[in-house]
Protein backbone atom coordinates (compact mmCIF):
# COMPACT_ATOMS: atom_id res chain seq x y z
CA UNK A 1 0.00 0.00 0.00
CA UNK A 2 1.36 3.33 -0.97
CA UNK A 3 0.94 6.18 1.58
CA UNK A 4 2.11 10.18 1.57
CA UNK A 5 1.32 11.30 5.35
CA UNK A 6 1.24 15.39 5.25
CA UNK A 7 1.33 17.26 8.46
CA UNK A 8 1.09 21.10 9.26
CA UNK A 9 3.60 22.55 11.63
CA UNK A 10 2.29 23.09 15.27
CA UNK A 11 1.22 26.39 16.35
CA UNK A 12 3.74 29.16 15.96
CA UNK A 13 4.33 32.09 17.74
CA UNK A 14 2.70 34.05 15.54
CA UNK A 15 -0.22 31.46 14.76
CA UNK A 16 -0.95 32.75 18.69
CA UNK A 17 -0.85 36.22 18.38
CA UNK A 18 -2.97 35.91 14.56
CA UNK A 19 -0.87 37.18 12.35
CA UNK A 20 -0.18 36.91 8.85
CA UNK A 21 3.12 35.14 8.97
CA UNK A 22 3.76 33.59 5.05
CA UNK A 23 7.51 33.48 4.88
CA UNK A 24 8.27 35.16 7.83
CA UNK A 25 10.70 32.47 9.64
CA UNK A 26 8.82 32.44 13.03
CA UNK A 27 9.72 29.15 16.09
CA UNK A 28 6.71 27.17 17.08
CA UNK A 29 4.75 28.60 20.59
CA UNK A 30 5.22 25.97 23.61
CA UNK A 31 1.52 24.46 22.04
CA UNK A 32 3.15 24.24 19.10
CA UNK A 33 6.00 21.92 20.48
CA UNK A 34 3.57 20.08 22.34
CA UNK A 35 1.18 19.54 18.97
CA UNK A 36 4.23 18.14 17.11
CA UNK A 37 5.45 15.91 20.00
CA UNK A 38 1.65 14.71 19.96
CA UNK A 39 1.60 14.33 16.22
CA UNK A 40 4.73 12.24 16.35
CA UNK A 41 3.04 9.78 19.26
CA UNK A 42 -0.58 9.64 17.11
CA UNK A 43 1.73 8.32 14.26
CA UNK A 44 3.71 6.33 16.00
CA UNK A 45 1.01 4.25 17.82
CA UNK A 46 -0.66 3.69 14.83
CA UNK A 47 2.69 2.40 13.58
CA UNK A 48 3.16 4.73 11.00
CA UNK A 49 6.98 4.50 10.07
CA UNK A 50 9.02 6.67 8.08
CA UNK A 51 12.53 6.65 5.87
CA UNK A 52 12.28 10.12 4.10
CA UNK A 53 11.20 13.26 5.54
CA UNK A 54 9.98 16.66 3.79
CA UNK A 55 9.88 19.99 4.93
CA UNK A 56 10.49 23.83 4.02
CA UNK A 57 13.32 26.43 4.61
CA UNK A 58 10.98 27.42 7.52
CA UNK A 59 12.06 26.38 11.10
CA UNK A 60 8.24 26.17 12.87
CA UNK A 61 8.14 23.57 10.22
CA UNK A 62 11.60 21.96 10.89
CA UNK A 63 10.98 21.89 14.69
CA UNK A 64 7.57 19.84 13.87
CA UNK A 65 9.45 17.45 11.58
CA UNK A 66 12.20 17.41 14.76
CA UNK A 67 9.60 16.98 17.40
CA UNK A 68 7.59 14.93 15.68
CA UNK A 69 10.34 12.34 14.32
CA UNK A 70 11.64 12.43 18.15
CA UNK A 71 8.71 10.73 19.42
CA UNK A 72 8.71 8.10 16.75
CA UNK A 73 12.59 7.56 17.17
CA UNK A 74 13.11 7.84 13.28
CA UNK A 75 15.52 11.35 13.85
CA UNK A 76 17.98 9.26 11.51
CA UNK A 77 15.69 9.78 8.45
CA UNK A 78 16.82 11.37 4.96
CA UNK A 79 15.53 15.08 5.55
CA UNK A 80 14.77 17.32 2.75
CA UNK A 81 14.30 20.84 2.73
CA UNK A 82 13.08 22.86 0.04
CA UNK A 83 11.18 26.14 -0.22
CA UNK A 84 8.64 24.95 -2.42
CA UNK A 85 7.20 23.61 0.70
CA UNK A 86 7.19 27.16 2.37
CA UNK A 87 3.81 29.01 3.23
CA UNK A 88 2.27 30.85 0.39
CA UNK A 89 4.31 34.73 0.69
CA UNK A 90 1.57 36.75 2.38
CA UNK A 91 3.17 39.69 0.70
CA UNK A 92 2.64 43.10 3.15
CA UNK A 93 0.09 41.53 4.80
CA UNK A 94 2.79 39.72 6.57
CA UNK A 95 3.37 40.78 9.95
CA UNK A 96 -0.37 42.35 10.20
CA UNK A 97 -2.88 40.97 12.51
CA UNK A 98 -5.71 38.88 11.10
CA UNK A 99 -8.83 40.24 12.78
CA UNK A 100 -7.31 43.82 13.22
CA UNK A 101 -7.19 43.63 9.20
CA UNK A 102 -10.63 42.33 9.17
CA UNK A 103 -11.91 45.26 11.29
CA UNK A 104 -9.67 48.11 9.10
CA UNK A 105 -10.51 46.52 5.62
CA UNK A 106 -13.34 44.16 6.08
CA UNK A 107 -13.95 40.40 6.70
CA UNK A 108 -14.89 39.74 3.16
CA UNK A 109 -11.72 41.63 1.65
CA UNK A 110 -9.59 39.39 4.59
CA UNK A 111 -11.08 36.08 3.25
CA UNK A 112 -10.46 37.35 -0.28
CA UNK A 113 -6.69 37.73 0.37
CA UNK A 114 -6.73 34.45 2.72
CA UNK A 115 -9.08 31.94 0.58
CA UNK A 116 -9.48 33.12 -2.61
CA UNK A 117 -7.47 31.02 -5.19
CA UNK A 118 -6.08 33.84 -7.53
CA UNK A 119 -6.03 37.21 -5.81
CA UNK A 120 -2.58 38.28 -4.70
CA UNK A 121 -2.44 40.18 -1.40
CA UNK A 122 -0.43 43.59 -1.86
CA UNK A 123 2.89 42.74 -2.55
CA UNK A 124 6.04 43.91 -0.64
CA UNK A 125 8.51 46.35 -2.11
CA UNK A 126 11.67 44.89 -3.74
CA UNK A 127 13.62 47.36 -1.37
CA UNK A 128 11.86 45.84 1.71
CA UNK A 129 13.99 44.07 4.24
CA UNK A 130 11.26 41.57 4.25
CA UNK A 131 12.33 40.66 0.42
CA UNK A 132 13.66 36.73 -0.06
CA UNK A 133 15.82 37.78 -2.85
CA UNK A 134 17.91 39.64 0.21
CA UNK A 135 18.12 36.07 2.42
CA UNK A 136 20.90 33.68 1.59
CA UNK A 137 18.43 30.89 1.39
CA UNK A 138 16.60 31.90 -1.47
CA UNK A 139 19.76 32.74 -3.41
CA UNK A 140 20.32 29.72 -5.54
CA UNK A 141 16.11 29.87 -6.28
CA UNK A 142 14.62 30.72 -9.30
CA UNK A 143 12.67 34.15 -9.51
CA UNK A 144 9.58 32.38 -8.63
CA UNK A 145 11.88 31.60 -5.64
CA UNK A 146 12.13 34.94 -4.53
CA UNK A 147 8.67 35.94 -4.04
CA UNK A 148 6.97 39.52 -2.98
CA UNK A 149 3.83 38.08 -2.84
CA UNK A 150 1.60 35.11 -3.72
CA UNK A 151 -1.70 33.83 -4.27
CA UNK A 152 -2.42 30.01 -3.17
CA UNK A 153 -2.51 29.84 -7.69
CA UNK A 154 1.22 30.85 -7.31
CA UNK A 155 1.97 28.25 -4.61
CA UNK A 156 0.06 24.96 -6.58
CA UNK A 157 2.53 26.51 -9.13
CA UNK A 158 5.72 25.56 -6.94
CA UNK A 159 4.36 22.45 -4.83
CA UNK A 160 2.45 20.61 -7.32
CA UNK A 161 5.79 20.57 -9.74
CA UNK A 162 7.61 19.39 -6.52
CA UNK A 163 4.90 16.98 -5.70
CA UNK A 164 5.38 15.59 -9.55
CA UNK A 165 8.91 15.70 -9.59
CA UNK A 166 9.93 14.13 -6.31
CA UNK A 167 7.73 13.39 -3.64
CA UNK A 168 5.59 11.44 -5.46
CA UNK A 169 8.34 9.21 -7.34
CA UNK A 170 9.40 8.38 -3.92
CA UNK A 171 6.05 7.70 -2.91
CA UNK A 172 5.59 5.37 -6.35
CA UNK A 173 9.26 3.44 -5.70
CA UNK A 174 7.81 2.57 -2.45
CA UNK A 175 9.47 4.62 -0.19
CA UNK A 176 7.38 6.08 3.41
CA UNK A 177 7.15 9.56 3.38
CA UNK A 178 6.55 12.30 5.71
CA UNK A 179 5.50 16.13 4.60
CA UNK A 180 5.85 18.74 7.31
CA UNK A 181 4.66 21.90 5.74
CA UNK A 182 2.21 24.82 5.67
CA UNK A 183 -1.28 25.48 5.92
CA UNK A 184 -1.53 26.83 2.19
CA UNK A 185 1.15 25.00 0.75
CA UNK A 186 -0.66 21.91 2.44
CA UNK A 187 -3.99 23.41 0.87
CA UNK A 188 -2.26 23.22 -2.49
CA UNK A 189 -1.01 19.43 -2.64
CA UNK A 190 -5.01 18.67 -1.02
CA UNK A 191 -6.35 20.71 -4.28
CA UNK A 192 -4.27 19.01 -6.14
CA UNK A 193 -4.70 15.42 -5.08
CA UNK A 194 -8.30 15.65 -4.62
CA UNK A 195 -9.00 17.29 -7.76
CA UNK A 196 -10.98 20.02 -6.21
CA UNK A 197 -12.16 22.75 -8.04
CA UNK A 198 -10.91 26.92 -7.52
CA UNK A 199 -13.52 26.95 -5.25
CA UNK A 200 -13.71 23.66 -3.33
CA UNK A 201 -10.51 24.59 -1.97
CA UNK A 202 -11.48 27.83 -0.43
CA UNK A 203 -13.47 25.86 1.90
CA UNK A 204 -10.61 23.91 3.03
CA UNK A 205 -8.68 25.12 6.31
CA UNK A 206 -5.85 22.60 7.47
CA UNK A 207 -5.81 22.12 11.01
CA UNK A 208 -2.41 22.00 12.77
CA UNK A 209 -0.18 19.19 14.12
CA UNK A 210 -2.67 16.96 13.02
CA UNK A 211 -1.31 14.19 10.15
CA UNK A 212 -3.20 13.76 7.31
CA UNK A 213 -2.86 10.46 5.63
CA UNK A 214 -3.14 9.88 1.88
CA UNK A 215 -3.48 6.25 0.06
CA UNK A 216 -2.84 5.60 -2.66
CA UNK A 217 -3.49 2.68 -5.29
CA UNK A 218 -0.26 1.19 -7.74
CA UNK A 219 -1.08 3.81 -10.30
CA UNK A 220 -0.68 6.60 -7.62
CA UNK A 221 -4.75 7.41 -7.75
CA UNK A 222 -5.84 8.72 -4.37
CA UNK A 223 -7.94 5.97 -2.70
CA UNK A 224 -8.61 7.10 0.70
CA UNK A 225 -7.97 10.08 2.97
CA UNK A 226 -7.90 11.03 6.75
CA UNK A 227 -6.95 12.74 9.70
CA UNK A 228 -5.46 11.04 12.63
CA UNK A 229 -7.06 11.50 15.74
CA UNK A 230 -10.88 12.85 17.31
CA UNK A 231 -12.60 13.43 14.54
CA UNK A 232 -14.39 16.28 16.75
CA UNK A 233 -10.91 17.89 18.26
CA UNK A 234 -9.82 17.70 14.19
CA UNK A 235 -12.75 19.67 12.98
CA UNK A 236 -12.51 22.04 16.01
CA UNK A 237 -9.53 23.08 15.14
CA UNK A 238 -10.32 23.55 11.31
CA UNK A 239 -13.17 25.92 12.66
CA UNK A 240 -10.88 28.29 14.38
CA UNK A 241 -8.59 28.65 11.80
CA UNK A 242 -11.71 29.33 9.54
CA UNK A 243 -12.47 32.21 12.02
CA UNK A 244 -9.09 33.64 12.44
CA UNK A 245 -9.61 36.20 9.73
CA UNK A 246 -13.00 37.45 11.56
CA UNK A 247 -13.11 40.82 13.69
CA UNK A 248 -13.13 40.22 17.53
CA UNK A 249 -16.16 39.74 19.10
C1 LIG B 1 -0.37 30.88 8.07
C2 LIG B 1 -1.60 30.52 7.29
O1 LIG B 1 0.62 30.00 7.67
O2 LIG B 1 -2.50 31.50 7.37
O3 LIG B 1 0.97 32.45 6.86
O4 LIG B 1 -0.36 33.24 8.39
O5 LIG B 1 0.56 27.51 8.12
O6 LIG B 1 2.70 28.71 8.12
O7 LIG B 1 1.01 29.09 9.98
P1 LIG B 1 1.25 28.79 8.52
C3 LIG B 1 0.12 32.30 7.74
P2 LIG B 1 -3.98 31.46 6.78
O8 LIG B 1 -3.89 31.37 5.29
O9 LIG B 1 -4.72 30.32 7.43
O10 LIG B 1 -4.52 32.81 7.22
Amino acid sequence: MKQLVLVRHGESEWNKKNLFTGWTDVDLSEKGWEEARSAGAMMRDEGFVFDRCYTSYLRRAIHTAHAALGEMDLEWIDEVKDWRLNERHYGALQGLNKSETAEKYGEEQVLLWRRSYDVRPPALSEEDPRNPGKEARYEGAPAEGRPLTESLKDTVARVVPYYEGTIRKDVEAGRKVVVFAHGNSIRALVKYLDGMSDEEITKVNIPTGVPLVYTFDDSMSVVSKRYLGDADAVAAKQKAVSEQGKKKQ
